[in-house]
Formats: C-alpha cells, sequence, structure tokens
C-alpha cells in the first residue's frame, strides 16, 4: 500500500463526492445540485483560470491576445468587449455563447488579418450568460484566461457584470487567480484592488492577485522611446501613498508591442527598417505627429506607414526604430527585442512562480470555497460533516494560509526587510527549498536543512519580540512552520 499522504486536491475530490453521497442519503441531491457538485469537481482537472482585470481601455484584451500571441480577444469597442468572455485551449477554433435562460448557440470562427472577430449579432450583452472561445494555444492548456470587461463609473452595467464576477456577493469568484492592470494610478483602481485583496486576505476571493502598469509604452507621455519611465513608475507605486501599502509589485508590461512582436510581418520590418535609415533630421520630422508621419514625402510608400501606424501607435513606431537603429536587424530580430522590451517575458516568468508552481493549490483553494458555498445554500443536516471538514481543511492547509498571508503581506506592520524576508519564506518568490531560503538551487540536502534551521531560529527570536500584532504572530508562525516542511522535506 503506498505510504504516500493525499493531496489538498484528492481531499477536495473526496469531500465533493462525500457531500454528493450525503445529499443522495437524504434524498436532497437535486438536478441542479448535482450539476453544481460536478463542475466543482471539473474544475479540479482543468488549468488554472486566470481573469484579466482594471479599469475601462486598461488593455486587458491587447494582454491576453499577447499572453496567447494571437488576436483572439476583440480590443474594438464591439457589444463581446461588455461581456465576460472566457478563453480556453481546444483541439479546434470554437466559439460558443450561453443564453441568458441556458439556451446555447455556436457562433462562427471568422478571421480577418488574423484577428477573430467575435460578433454576436443580435444578442445584447445582457442576454448572454457565458461566452466561451475554445482556442488551440499552448498557454491555454495551462491557464485558462477570462477577459472581463473593464470597470468605469460611466458604464455601471457593465462594471457590475465584472464586478459580480470578481467579487460575487453570494457564491466564490469562478477564477482561481487575476491579473490586475492599471495605467496609472487612480481612485477607482484603489478601491477595486482593495476590495480584492480583502477578499483574498479573508479567503474569499482568489488568493492570486498580480498587478500589471499597462500599455507602459504610453508612460512618457507618448515621448517615449523606450519602457524605462515605465519601469521607474512601477517601481514606485510600490510605496505610493494612495496604495498605502496595498499592492506592491508591479510589473510595466506593453501589451502592445509585445503583440506586434509576435505577430510581426516582414512587410512591416521593411518599412520599419527603411524609415531608420532616414537622415536624423528627417526621421524625427515626421515621427513629431501622426499627421506627418503619413503625409510627409517619402521613398517609402504612405499606405506603409498608414498602416504601421495603426498597428504600433506613434510610440510603438518609435520603440521600434530605435530597436533597429540599436541592432536589431532583421524580422526575427526586430520581433524578439519587441517582446523583451515588452515586459511580457517578465510577466509570463512572474505568472509560472507565482501561480504555475501553486496550480493545484489554488485549484483546491477555489473548489473547496465553491463546495462550501453550494451546501451552505442548501443547507441540510446530512451535509453538515462534510462543511466542518471542508472548514478544517481550508483553515489549517498549511499552503493556503501562506497565500493568504502572501496577499495580505502589504498590510503587515512590519519593517520592509522583514517583509520581504516573510514574503520569501513563504513561497512568494517560488515555491522550491533553495527559493525560500534565498540559497543557490544546486545547494545540497544538507546545506538546505542547515540554513532551514537556522531560519527557524530567526523566525522564533522575531516571535519573542514583545507587542506583536495577532497577525505578525500568525505570519511568523507560518514561517516557522514553512521552514519545518523544508527541514522534513530534506532530511
Ligand atoms: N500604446 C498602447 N496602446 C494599447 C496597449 N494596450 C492596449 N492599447 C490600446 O488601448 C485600447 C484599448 O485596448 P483594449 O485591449 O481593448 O483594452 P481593454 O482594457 O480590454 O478595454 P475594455 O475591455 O473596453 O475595458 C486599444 O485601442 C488598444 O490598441 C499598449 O500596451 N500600448
Ligand atoms: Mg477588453
Amino acid at each position: 500500500m503506498s505510504s504516500q499522504p493525499y493531496s489538498t486536491v484528492d481531499l477536495a475530490r473526496m469531500l465533493i463526492r462525500d457531500a454528493r453521497s450525503d445529499l443522495q442519503a437524504g434524498s436532497q441531491l437535486s438536478a441542479e445540485v448535482d450539476a453544481e457538485l460536478a463542475a466543482c469537481q471539473r474544475r479540479l482537472d482543468e488549468p488554472l483560470r486566470v481573469a484579466l482585470a482594471g479599469t475601462l481601455k486598461s488593455g486587458k484584451s491587447t494582454l491576453l491576445n499577447a499572453l496567447v500571441g494571437e488576436e483572439i480577444a476583440p480590443t474594438d469597442a464591439t457589444e463581446c468587449t461588455r461581456v465576460v468572455t472566457w478563453f480556453c485551449g481546444s483541439a479546434g477554433p470554437r466559439i460558443e455563447l450561453t443564453h441568458d435562460g441556458g439556451r446555447r448557440s455556436s457562433l462562427p470562427v471568422l478571421r480577418t488579418d488574423g484577428r477573430l472577430h467575435l460578433d454576436l449579432g443580435p444578442v445584447t450583452a445582457d442576454r448572454v450568460q457565458r461566452l466561451e472561445v475554445g482556442w488551440p494555444s499552448s498557454l491555454l492548456d495551462q491557464y485558462t484566461l477570462v477577459d472581463t470587461p473593464g470597470t468605469s463609473s460611466n458604464s455601471r452595467d457593465v462594471s457590475a457584470r465584472t464586478l459580480a464576477f470578481l467579487t460575487p456577493d453570494e457564491g466564490t469568484c469562478e477564477a482561481d487567480a487575476i491579473v490586475y492592470l492599471m495605467r496609472s494610478l487612480h481612485s477607482a483602481d484603489v478601491a477595486l484592488l482593495r476590495k480584492l485583496h480583502e477578499h483574498a486576505g479573508t479567503g474569499r476571493g482568489p488568493l492570486g492577485i498580480v498587478g500589471v502598469l499597462s500599455r507602459a509604452d504610453e508612460t512618457d507621455g507618448g515621448l517615449t522611446t523606450s519602457l524605462d519611465a515605465a519601469r521607474a513608475a512601477s517601481a514606485e507605486l510600490r510605496t505610493a501613498r494612495e496604495l498605502n501599502g496595498l499592492h506592491r509589485d508591479f510589473l510595466a508590461v506593453s501589451g502592445l508591442l509585445a503583440l506586434r512582436g509576435q505577430t510581426l510581418r516582414q512587410q512591416e520590418f521593411s518599412t520599419l527598417d527603411q524609415l531608420a535609415a532616414l537622415p536624423d533630421d528627417v526621421r524625427e520630422a515626421i515621427l513629431v505627429s501622426p499627421g506627418r508621419f503619413v503625409t510627409t514625402e517619402l521613398a517609402t510608400p504612405a499606405a506603409g506607414r498608414e498602416q504601421l501606424l495603426t498597428a504600433f501607435g506613434m510610440v510603438g513606431i518609435r520603440i521600434a526604430i530605435s530597436l533597429i537603429r540599436g541592432g536589431a536587424r532583421g524580422a526575427p530580430a526586430l520581433a524578439a527585442e519587441l517582446v523583451r522590451h515588452s515586459g511580457l517575458n517578465d510577466l509570463h516568468r512572474t505568472l509560472r512562480t507565482r501561480f504555475g508552481s501553486r496550480n493545484r493549490q489554488l485549484k483546491a483553494h477555489s473548489a473547496l470555497r465553491t463546495l462550501r458555498s453550494i451546501l451552505l445554500r442548501h443547507r441540510s443536516p446530512n451535509t453538515a460533516r462534510v462543511v466542518s471538514a471542508v472548514d478544517r481543511l481550508l483553515a489549517d492547509t498549511h499552503p493556503f494560509t501562506e497565500l493568504r498571508l502572501l496577499a495580505g503581506l502589504v498590510a503587515l506592520p512590519v519593517p520592509d526587510r522583514t517583509r520581504n524576508a516573510l514574503g520569501q519564506v513563504l513561497g512568494g518568490q517560488g515555491t522550491s527549498a533553495t527559493t525560500r531560503l534565498g540559497l543557490p538551487p544546486d545547494t545540497t540536502a544538507t546545506h538546505t536543512r542547515a540554513a532551514a534551521f537556522h531560519a527557524i531560529r530567526f523566525w522564533r527570536d522575531q516571535l519573542s519580540e514583545p507587542l506583536l500584532d495577532q497577525p505578525t504572530t500568525q505570519s511568523y508562525r507560518a514561517a516557522i512552520r514553512s521552514c519545518e516542511a523544508i527541514m522534513a522535506g530534506a532530511a
């Protein structure tokens, strides 16, 4: 017999099964509850669900396209951008619409210039229960991406739809993790981020939140030839007074440049290359405004310049030319430089460390919260036992505690050095033993164990400080427990 302990995913699966048989034993398993339990179970086998959220036009759909590497999310202001849309891995392209009331229909898959058309036809956004796009993509095999309509005060129904999805009053959020985009700090962002963090800290909402300073190429007021200003601005956000430490790590990303890098055509490169070779004064004169860029008499055809302007925008063109002049010779080199410069690779890396390595725990957490809310909605004395088992598992599973604490770490009243050390040991930068202890990856088991032992002593010392508040005490205890787990693993 195997002595392997059950994983949280296994335990969640067992509890869902127990709930079903307890309800069945009491003749209380309606078709509706059965379907909800089946959906909860399926969630454990599906890819992690990551929602892209943020205020209106913060660049969510463009970033989704950049992550997938294809233009499948609409960025024009059609009815579709007002609907929460699911993008899932699939053997072939498909678009499925679930109408309010549950009727389903397939929409035609139409592409122009590589861009997918999502057209709801006569159906308005408020009559859509769910819109799902299936697409063959290695990224979508790992993550299901959910594009949410922008939140803004001048479109209340749309905002309400997004808020109901991210922070539902009843039940649990259908996403396991959130990428939050903002162009610059705005009071609407602060309010929504606070709500998301509150939900995460209490375990009611997704436990993983990554912040993105989006449309990063525009940060410099359009004067930029690099994303340096955006990177500086994202670093400043860590200490922004308005955020009051609410969220600290914002990655500066230009979804548009990342997308253009991945879809760059030879023709676009040739036009950019010709512009890069112009005498400095001529080039600078045409880059002053979109009007001059298109209308100035040049050997390079105006039509090609117009197409570039639509695809890249003025700032994108300036950056691409500066990358060519900096040594990106040839379309493949420019494509790679655009992607590297856009910050997309950093975002991929962050998704891997923050969500990828916690994939199963984040899913188990969502499934347990969902199971709990199903059982509380359909109360039955028969399932009281399962509800308390779910509560115990949510409270006692150490990785869940780590994730909740990581979500609330920003508000902890400790010096930055201590906060960073806590973030590291609790697995905020990666969950391997060496990453948690700040050791090189090839450290031997003996050395890792010794470092874990020292770390335990360090956190015990912190714990002996007088007048610690309860969240800080809890975090230090969790750090000790994380180190004990490392020692047990290395032994
Ligand atoms: N310069 C620049 N423009 C961008 C970037 N990302 C998006 N945009 C432009 O901003 C506009 C809105 O982009 P979307 O991706 O549709 O933004 P969104 O957040 O999905 O918008 P809603 O869903 O309507 O809230 C489009 O015109 C995009 O081309 C970027 O990184 N840089
Ligand atoms: Mg959008």
